[in-house]
């Protein structure tokens, strides 16, 4: 008997919507937080996979977030600002409301933004940045976390996990994307550790004394450390200023007062930045999209892989094979559907 099932990804979004609609969710919020959360598995992302819903009910169930509300465009005419009012809702809607309108933005003023304001964010990034380089266009997202990152030098959490993300449309290829914690890991990383039972890494995280760990629990009761240093460590906190400061909405620090565990998913907005590549380049010599192309051999010439090779590989084969899960999470989905948010305490 194999240890491993393995489905489609239009069956596992019709079994992770199914969970959802019967924890309360309207239809709008389910069908896209399904969309990420089997994207994550389809792309072997099992950090923002499946192991997320567990995650994503707890917080229904805390009365942290509203799963029944539908996110609302603050329109603008004539601004390259465009905002988005998750209502106390997941992100995954609202960023789905308010892509068309970022996108036509970008392409009429060449560079738009979306602020996305009172919505809890569990995902990867990257699906986000895709749905632009789908577009033609190139773009970055960013969002604040909760405090479980000591800035460099420091010992105590204050930072989050920050992800940013960044995406460049290719013509005849997958598009070049990197999307990565501005911690060493993400923190659900350390969680997949723990739950293994699997010590981490030298050099991702600190005890509760300030002390390096590699035991998953003593970092999840410490801190994590920014990746390379001072430089993470800056990149993270420019992240609390333009995607919680400058937005109007929480800290990573605000967004653990808010919430008082980090058992569940955070609560902040998000800022996802769109850039039109044939606007900025109009009247400069080239094709940015060719000499872009050229970049890339130049990379892949000298034995480098790029960024997102290894998803879009995963993919490819998820596509064609389907999606191989444990019967363990086969199992688990099974329970979640059948308890609904009694499945969590
Ligand atoms: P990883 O370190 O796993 O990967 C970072 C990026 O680097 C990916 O684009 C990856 O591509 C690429 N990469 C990895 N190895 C190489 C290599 N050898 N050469 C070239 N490129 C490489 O990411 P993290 O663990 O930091 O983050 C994982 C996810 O967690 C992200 O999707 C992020 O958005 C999410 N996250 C979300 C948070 C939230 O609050 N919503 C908070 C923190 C993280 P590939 O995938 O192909 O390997
Ligand atoms: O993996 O660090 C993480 C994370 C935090 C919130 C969502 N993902």
């Amino acid at each position: 008997m194999t240890d491993t099932v393995t489905l489609k990804p239009d069956a596992l979004h019709s079994r992770v919507v199914a969970i959802l609609t019967k924890a309360g969710f309207h239809a709008a919020q389910a069908a896209a937080i399904a969309r990420v959360i089997v994207a994550g598995e389809r792309d072997a992302c099992k950090s923002h996979g499946i192991y997320r819903i567990e995650g994503v009910l707890r917080t229904v169930k805390a009365g942290k977030v509203r799963p029944d509300v539908v996110p609302k465009l603050a329109q603008s005419e004539a601004s390259a600002i465009v905002k988005v009012d998750a209502k106390g809702g997941f992100s995954n809607a609202a960023f789905e409301l308010g892509v068309p309108v970022l996108a036509e933005r970008a392409r009429h003023f060449g560079i738009a933004a979306l602020a996305i304001n009172d919505c809890t964010h569990f995902a990867a990034l990257w699906p986000e940045v895709e749905a632009l380089t789908d577009q033609g266009l190139a773009g970055f997202a960013m969002c604040p976390s909760y405090a479980t990152v000591a800035p460099a030098g420091g010992t105590a959490p204050l930072l989050g996990t920050n992800p940013f993300a960044f995406g460049w449309p290719r013509i005849d290829n997958p598009p070049y994307v990197f999307d990565f914690a501005t911690s060493v890991a993400a923190r659900g990383e350390i969680e997949l550790h723990r739950r293994a039972g699997k010590s981490l890494p030298e050099g991702w995280a600190i005890d509760a004394a300030g002390q390096p760990t590699t035991d998953p629990q003593a970092a999840l009761a410490g801190a994590m450390l920014p990746f390379g240093g001072h430089k993470g460590s800056a990149i993270g906190t420019m992240i609390e200023l333009l995607a919680g400061i400058m937005i109007g909405d929480f800290t990573s620090r605000e967004a653990l007062d808010y919430l008082g565990s980090t058992a569940f998913a955070p609560r902040h907005g998000e800022l996802v930045v769109a850039f039109s590549p044939e606007a900025f380049a109009s009247g400069r010599p080239g094709d940015p999209f060719a000499r872009a192309e050229v970049l890339f051999e130049a990379i892949a010439g000298q034995g480098a892989r790029l960024p997102s090779q290894r998803r879009f590989t995963a993919r490819a084969r998820a596509e064609k094979d389907g999606i191989p899960l444990t019967a363990a999470e086969v199992q688990q989905l099974d329970r979640l559907l059948e308890l609904g948010l009694d499945a969590v305490s």
